[in-house]
């Protein structure tokens, strides 16, 4: 009996491309794309190895970045050439799941370039399908740093000049240098026999990762007629003429046989362990009672913010520190302007007897506001029921707000008062003390002298915590 030849779209892909109304089963590529090629590759390739409920495709920021519309497995898309760092937390967290980072060359070999050199010199075992088209196709074809020479784009109108631009980059062999990976080879798609290649080595690649035997990488050479101006009839021949002197195809590493099967297991130190290893107090919570003024003062959020040098930074650690001496959890992020005097400073700290799932803090509970830009910029994105505190001193304008509480403190003026201005910081944070209860006087003093450089200062910002907090206890 002859064989019966169905064509059907591999299982590794969705029935249906719902990427836009309309036409639901093109993608969005132009004709004669390598991308649609390299993509049905490894969607078969999915299906059988049987690995479909254990994949997570990374996808770029590249024409390919719609690759979360045509997979029908995990999928995150992540920023410009950060795919190989998110692939490696994917997997360490998941170290059952199968982790696909698909990068194009801008993507991995120019914005990226770090990226994936880190995670390959790590051997991290996830696998990188790389499609090198020689330009950034999706931004209307500039020079990538595999730009042929003598190619024309729209950054190197002359053509690739290598005295000037350089040579074109052989990541492939590059990353072969490193002892990290395991398997590297490079491919294409320009005819039948090399697209009978690139199924084999995709396979091996994901293979490679369910075996447990590290970093795998297809390179696989591809058209881009849109972003190198030629017609996708003779796409092909222009490959075989002008790519394959450059980039020289075959197994670059492959040391798969001669590598243990291996997982890496997440660390699982106590918290004691890592106090010790970090030489942390060990937080009592029983230490430092709090004394909750609102029960709306629970498990804030807060954002400090004011000018740099205010000591607004240190302000937020000094909170979170003692937080911590406390026994909460707690998280402190700063943000710093450019300049080292005068610039914007700003920094998040959640105080929480929760685990805290993020420390960025879009919407505060609590604002801290040091000078007017940041009372001005942020006072609208304080939650309703929040509490607002500023410096009333130097900033001379009200919030409008009437749904959040608001709290003016002198603080400079307290500061001044104690003999040094640049304490207004220490005088806010007692304010917020006294004000809220969330965290004791005794905590925030075991915290002070550790948080200052200069230790003749500490007994003065003793007396500025002690003052903010009177300031509030008198009203
Ligand atoms: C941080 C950042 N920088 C620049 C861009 C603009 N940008 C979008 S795609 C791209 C190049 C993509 O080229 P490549 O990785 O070769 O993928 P292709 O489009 O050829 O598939 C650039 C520079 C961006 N989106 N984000
Ligand atoms: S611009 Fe190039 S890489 Fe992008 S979809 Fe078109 S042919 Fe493919």
């Amino acid at each position: 009996m002859p064989k019966k030849l169905v064509l059907e779209r591999p299982k590794g892909f969705y029935e249906k491309f719902e990427r836009k109304p309309g036409d639901k089963s093109n993608t969005h590529y132009c004709p004669g794309c390598g991308h649609g090629v390299i993509h049905k590759l490894i969607a078969e390739a999915i299906e059988d190895l049987g690995i479909q409920d254990r994949v997570i495709m990374v996808s770029p920021v590249g024409c390919s970045v719609f690759v979360y519309y045509y997979f029908k497995t995990g999928n995150i898309q992540v920023a410009h050439g950060r795919a190989p760092a998110v692939a490696t937390a994917l997997k360490r967290a998941n170290p059952k799941a199968i982790v696909v980072s698909y990068q194009g060359d801008g993507d991995l070999a120019a914005i990226g370039g770090n990226n994936i050199l880190q995670a390959a010199n790590r051997g991290e075992h996830i696998t990188v399908f790389f499609v090198n088209n020689a330009i950034y196709g999706m931004t209307g074809g500039q020079m990538a740093p595999t730009t042929l020479p003598g190619m024309k784009t729209t950054t190197t109108p002359y053509g690739r000049d290598e005295d000037n631009e350089g040579p074109p980059m052989k990541v492939s062999e590059l990353l072969a240098t490193l002892d990290g990976p395991t398997y590297i080879e490079r491919t294409a798609v320009w005819d039948n026999k090399s697209i009978a290649k690139t199924r084999m080595a995709i396979r091996k690649a994901l293979q490679c990762q369910m075996d447990g035997k590290g970093f795998s990488m297809v390179e696989t050479l591809a058209a881009c007629p849109s972003g190198w101006k030629v017609d996708p009839k003779n796409q092909y021949e222009w490959m075989l003429e002008n790519m394959q002197p450059f980039f020289p195809l075959g197994v670059k590493k492959d040391i798969r046989d001669e590598r243990e099967s291996w997982h890496r297991t997440p660390r699982d130190n106590s918290a004691e362990e890592v106090s010790e290893a970090l030489d942390l107090n060990v937080p009592d919570p029983k230490l430092f009672p709090s004394e909750y003024k609102k029960d709306s003062y629970r498990n804030p959020s807060i954002k400090l913010a004011g000018f740099g040098g205010q000591g607004i930074l240190s302000a937020g650690a000094m909170l979170a520190n003692s937080a911590m001496e406390q026994g909460y959890h707690s998280s402190w992020i700063p943000s710093y302007g450019p300049e080292m005097r005068g610039g914007t400073a700003y920094c998040f700290v959640n105080i929480s007897d929760q685990e805290i799932g993020s420390p960025t803090v879009s919407h505060p509970d609590v604002l801290m506001a040091f000078n007017r830009p940041s009372l001005e910029k942020f006072e609208a994105d304080v939650k309703t029921g929040g509490l607002l505190m500023y410096d009333s001193t130097i900033i001379d304008v009200e919030p409008t707000r009437t749904d959040i509480e608001v709290l003016a403190v002198p603080a400079t003026k307290i500061a001044d008062g104690l003999g040094n201005t640049r304490m207004a910081n220490t005088v806010m944070t007692g304010a917020y003390l006294a004000q809220t209860g969330i965290l004791s006087r005794e905590a925030m003093e075991q915290t002070i002298p550790k948080a200052l450089k200069r230790k003749n200062l500490v007994d003065a910002n003793y007396l500025a915590l002690k003052a903010g907090m009177e300031f509030v206890e008198n009203q």
